[in-house]
């Protein structure tokens, strides 16, 4: 079925039946998932619209962008900082990286015990699939794990790429480099865009995305309300949304939709029956459209009130200092607010353990379900500790590593069903 969107996605050279396929597959999911749900809220309507979008006007807006002689860079970590970016006018969008198409031409060239995560974003540009990394003027990877690491050596044939050096520890000597890095990062934006990053610049885009981890913030206070008045799906696909969608459109939809959650928490009402078990997820990032385990756990009785993910808490919970007026200060507070994210790519991280349990107690969780992708080392190794200090804490936790295959959903929704029975 031809579309209005045809000649522009053949202009960014995708392969046309291969992605119309790959649609019609994620509009059958997205209905299933989350189309079906009951007593979601007005305000997901635009969520619904930007999601049936998401291959069509939000890349016609990205073009006009580029037309107008703005650059359009992809990111694959949220240590990238968006405030340079938005500095130097150009738009920053998260290239998802969450679905299965594409991993047989992966598998041609990265081995088969590559996460999945890895594998999509490679499989995705080598099958011509995905309008945003066609329409990136440079993507932008950085040293956090091995696999993406080396994978970048390999996507680079493909596309223009930037490799920002992350430090695996968080020592003075850790900081500066970070900081350096910082700095050779706003260099090459400025050349890329040809735009200088002025002070008066970076101040405002710092403001910009603070306003966005506001309205998430404040959207991650409201939805742990009891009873829970939102579904963790919906919150999920808040969060994911908010990596590519204009920011402040999105900061002006969702603060309205948070206004109209807090009317449903002020009346009581909620989405799940009383007593439902709560839980919360915790582990690696769950990019569009990676909604299989979230689904599973809310069709299995329990509902989920938190996320402790890129994808979730560990994005939004700091805010970049803004009482800084010279580039250097707001250099320094761009840098300070990346070094307290707690990926597992660090070591020691205590932090994210405290912060784990922290955020279970807050939420007053029945129990943490840890999600680790297939072949993560960073984060299958860590789920140990995470296990022991919840237990020590006295919250049960179940752990999952699956990749984006549908072929687990049975065995998955048994271990989960006896988890949620276990914590109920
Ligand atoms: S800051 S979590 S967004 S790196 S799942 S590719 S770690 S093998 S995604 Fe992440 Fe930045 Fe850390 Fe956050 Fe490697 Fe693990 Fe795959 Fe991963």
């Amino acid at each position: 079925m031809s579309t209005p969107y045809d000649a522009m996605w053949e202009k960014l050279n995708l392969d046309l039946d291969a992605h119309a396929g790959l649609l019609e597959v994620l509009g059958k999911f997205y209905g299933d998932i989350y189309l079906s749900q009951a007593g979601r809220l007005k305000g997901m309507e635009y969520l619904d619209f930007v999601l049936s979008e998401v291959h069509g006007l939000r890349i016609q807006e990205l073009l006009q962008a580029k037309a107008q002689g703005r650059k359009v860079i992809g990111t694959f970590c949220v240590f990238v900082p968006e405030e340079i970016v938005l500095a130097a006018d150009a738009v920053q969008v998260g290239l998802c990286a969450g679905a299965e198409a594409g991993k047989e031409a992966a598998e041609k060239i990265l081995p088969r015990n590559t996460c999945a995560l890895i594998k999509s974003f490679v499989g995705f540009k080598l099958s011509k699939l995905c309008p945003f990394i066609e329409s990136c003027d440079l993507v932008v990877g950085e040293t956090t794990c091995d696999g993406k690491k080396k994978a970048y050596e390999i996507f680079e044939e493909y596309v223009p790429v930037y490799v920002m050096e992350i430090p695996q520890m968080k020592q003075k000597c850790d900081r500066d480099l970070w900081r350096t890095e910082v700095l050779r990062f706003k260099e090459k934006v400025e050349e890329v865009t040809g735009r200088t990053i002025t002070a008066e610049k970076l101040g405002n885009a710092v403001r910009l995305v603070n306003d966005r981890r506001r309205t998430l913030q404040r959207l991650d206070r409201l939805r742990a309300a009891d009873p829970v008045p939102i579904s963790g799906r919906d919150v999920l696909l808040i969060n994911q949304v908010s990596f590519y969608d204009d920011p402040v459109r999105f900061t002006q939809s969702v603060g309205k939709l948070c206004d109209e959650l807090e009317e449903r928490v002020k009346a009581g009402e909620g989405v799940v029956p009383p007593g439902t078990p709560r839980l919360m997820l915790s582990g690696c990032p769950m990019a569009v459209p990676n909604w299989k385990l979230p689904y599973i756990i809310e069709s299995s009785g329990a509902v989920i009130v938190g996320e402790e993910s890129c994808i979730g808490r560990r994005n939004t919970r700091d805010l970049v200092t803004e009482n800084g007026g010279k580039t250097d200060d707001l250099i320094d507070a761009v840098v300070d607010r990346s070094m307290k994210i707690d990926c597992a790519c660090f070591t020691p991280n205590r932090e994210r353990l405290d912060h784990i349990v922290d955020m279970a107690r807050e939420l007053k969780v029945d129990g943490v379900v840890h999600y680790g992708l297939s072949f993560c080392q960073p984060y299958a190794i860590e789920a140990f500790k995470v296990e022991k200090s919840l237990r020590d804490a006295g919250i049960p936790m179940l752990s999952i590593e699956t990749d984006y295959s549908m072929e687990d959903v049975h065995q998955l929704k048994t271990r989960v069903e006896a988890f949620v029975e276990m914590v109920r």
